[in-house]
Order: C-alpha cells, then sequence, then structure tokens
C-alpha cells in the first residue's frame, strides 16, 4: 500500500476520525470570552452552503444549471444560473442561522438587514470565477465574518475596515472541494469527504512562502497598465538567474484558484487597476478584504499598491480596489516598480 500522504495532518490512514470544522473551531473557541456558540453556529451555517453548493457545481451539466439566466447583476455582469443558485443558498442559510444582522453578496444590488439582534455580519461572493463555470475549470465561494456594532445596526455597518474581520474564508470546488479558514488563529485547510459529507481538517497552519517562483496577472491586459506595472511585468519574465528569473507565469482567471495555489505555493497575484478598471476590478469588501485576512494570517502581504487591503474602509458594498497578494518578497519588488523605486 502506498505510504500516506505526509501533507495531510494527520495521515488519514492513521486515524479513525480526522477533525471536523466544528471541532477545530470549538477548539479554538475554547475559554473564549462570552463565546455562546453563536460564530460556531454561523460558520456551520456556511459550510452547509457551501456543501449544497458543491453538489450543483458538481453536477450543474446534468442539471441544466450551465448558461446564463438572461437577468444582469449589480455590475451589468450576465448572471450565470449558478451564480444565483448560490446566491439564494448562501442567502437562505445564513438568514435561518438567525446569527446575522446584517448580509452583502455579489449578486444583491444593497446589503441586507436580517436579524438586527444578531452579532455578526456577513460579506460574500457566492461563486467567485462565473466566466469558468461552464469550462470546468476550479471555482469558489469567499465569505468574511464581521463582529456586529453594538447599539443600532444597519447596512451600512458592514461597511469595515479588513483589520476588523473576525473571520475569513474561501472554498474551492476544484477537483476536491476544500475549505480555507482564518479565525485570526493562522490559516487551515479542510477537504470535503463525499462519503461523510463532512469537512475534515486536511493541512492545518498553511503558511505562504516569503518568496515563490511564479506570477499571477492577466497578461492580455498590458496595453492598459501604467508604464510601472509593464516594467514589472517586463522584469518578472527577464532572465536572472542570480534572481530566480524568469518566473512561472500561472493565470486561471478564479481569483479563489489564483490566489490558493498563491498562499500554499508563494509568488504573487496582481490585478491592478488599468485604463479599463481606473479601480481595479475585484471588489474590496467580499473579494479582497478576505483574501487579505487569510494572505496575512499566513504571513504574506496584500497591498493596492500603496496601502495595505486591510486598512482601506470601503465607500460602498461593491467599491473595487486594485488587488495584489502573495509572498512578501514578491509584493514588496512589485511595490517598488509601482513607486518608481525600481525599473
Ligand atoms: P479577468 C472572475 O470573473 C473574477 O471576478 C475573479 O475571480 C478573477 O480573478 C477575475 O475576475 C478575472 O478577471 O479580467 O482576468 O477575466
Amino acid at each position: 500500500m502506498a505510504e500516506p500522504n505526509p501533507s495531510f495532518y494527520p495521515p488519514p490512514s492513521h486515524t479513525v476520525v480526522g477533525t471536523t470544522l466544528e471541532e477545530h473551531i470549538l477548539e479554538g473557541m475554547r475559554g473564549a470570552p462570552a463565546s455562546t456558540g453563536d460564530f460556531t453556529s454561523l460558520l456551520n451555517a456556511i459550510s452547509l452552503a457551501v456543501r449544497i453548493i458543491h453538489s450543483r457545481v458538481r453536477a450543474a451539466g446534468l442539471a441544466g444549471l450551465f448558461g446564463y439566466t438572461g437577468d444582469t447583476n449589480v455590475h451589468g455582469e450576465q448572471v450565470q444560473k449558478l451564480d444565483e443558485f448560490a446566491n439564494e443558498v448562501l442567502c437562505t442559510v445564513i438568514e435561518r442561522s438567525g446569527r446575522c444582522a446584517v448580509l452583502a453578496s455579489e449578486e444583491l444590488a444593497e446589503a441586507r438587514m436580517c436579524n438586527p439582534d444578531a452579532k455578526y455580519m456577513v460579506a460574500f461572493d457566492p461563486l467567485d470565477g462565473s466566466s469558468n463555470i461552464d469550462v470546468n475549470v476550479s471555482i469558489g465561494t469567499i465569505f468574511s465574518i464581521f463582529r456586529a456594532p453594538d447599539g443600532s445596526v444597519s447596512t451600512a455597518s458592514v461597511l469595515r475596515p479588513g483589520r476588523e474581520l473576525l473571520a475569513a474564508g474561501y472554498a474551492v470546488y476544484g477537483s476536491a472541494t476544500t475549505l480555507v479558514l482564518s479565525t485570526g488563529q493562522g490559516v487551515h485547510e479542510f477537504t470535503l469527504d463525499l462519503n461523510a459529507g463532512e469537512f475534515f481538517l486536511s493541512r492545518p497552519n498553511l503558511r505562504c512562502p516569503s518568496r515563490g517562483k511564479t506570477y499571477s496577472i492577466n497578461e492580455g491586459n498590458f496595453p492598459y497598465w501604467t508604464k510601472e506595472i509593464q516594467r514589472w511585468s517586463q522584469f518578472v519574465k527577464s532572465e536572472d538567474k542570480t534572481l530566480g528569473l524568469p518566473m512561472g507565469h500561472r493565470y486561471v482567471g478564479s481569483l479563489v484558484a489564483d490566489a490558493h495555489r498563491t498562499l500554499l505555493k508563494g509568488g504573487i497575484f496582481a490585478y491592478p487597476a488599468d485604463r479599463k478598471n481606473a479601480d481595479g476590478k475585484l471588489r474590496l469588501l467580499y473579494e479582497a478584504q478576505p483574501m487579505a485576512f487569510l494572505i496575512e494570517q499566513a504571513g504574506g502581504l496584500a497591498t493596492d499598491g500603496v496601502r495595505e487591503i486591510l486598512d482601506i474602509v470601503p465607500t460602498d458594498a461593491h467599491a473595487k480596489v486594485p488587488l495584489i497578494l502573495g509572498s512578501r518578497d514578491d509584493v514588496n519588488v512589485y511595490k517598488e516598480f509601482l513607486t518608481g523605486k525600481r525599473g
């Protein structure tokens, strides 16, 4: 029998039952002041939604769920049937949990009040990477959890800097369905056991290497970038073995897939501003903030090129921001090109 993969924790063959997502959360909450179980219930609700979305994504082709609904969302983008389904599932499960005061979604024009007495607020991109749905390339769900303000709460309450996040995570619907989560105590990966229908801890304490071998950016936007970003793009493709150049290019076109690879292997992901998207394409509240929280928890960096993502306050639920994240050394080199210190 092949030796168990040492990167799994602990090797599945050496255990009867692994650590479930709920056990991991409860272990992290043990002794936490005033832990009432609401946070665990909310994360369990999100886990349930991810498992439901997983099952539909897997069967989308047979369930006639590929393609478009014919509607366009608040961003003028055509809504894919699976986008709408994923949004409905998350909104329903999170609202029913009774643990959420305000929810914000890429697929909702405005943030939505739920239980005004609840302690938490949730922002999510229900199905990131829609353009890849019909071609069977990895897509994902991204979410983040804030504490609701004491006293009166409104839909604007969710417009907070990422520094205030309590938790963030994403699911990758790939060759396996994995859920990567941080509650502020490191980053941990859970893998869905299809037979048990449960997420089990597969890789705890993920760390982003201080530098990596790949850069991830849509090179098709080269003509629209500033000169500084064009110079950085040419630098990472230049040949200099002492600097480990050229870097390899990897770009899936799903933020979740590109960010997950960058977190695990190191390197840099960049979706900068350009002449087509003056503020970048990715949304601050439910894409950049959760990814920045996770990459920083794993020892990496996340910036808009000048400011750290977690320091930026969203002006509205769908505000966009340039997003550059990954290994500290690689992100700092990018920033040096952007500020003219290099190049
Ligand atoms: P482009 C997917 O549509 C998405 O929102 C992110 O998941 C991804 O990183 C980005 O857009 C890809 O955009 O312009 O390269 O296709």
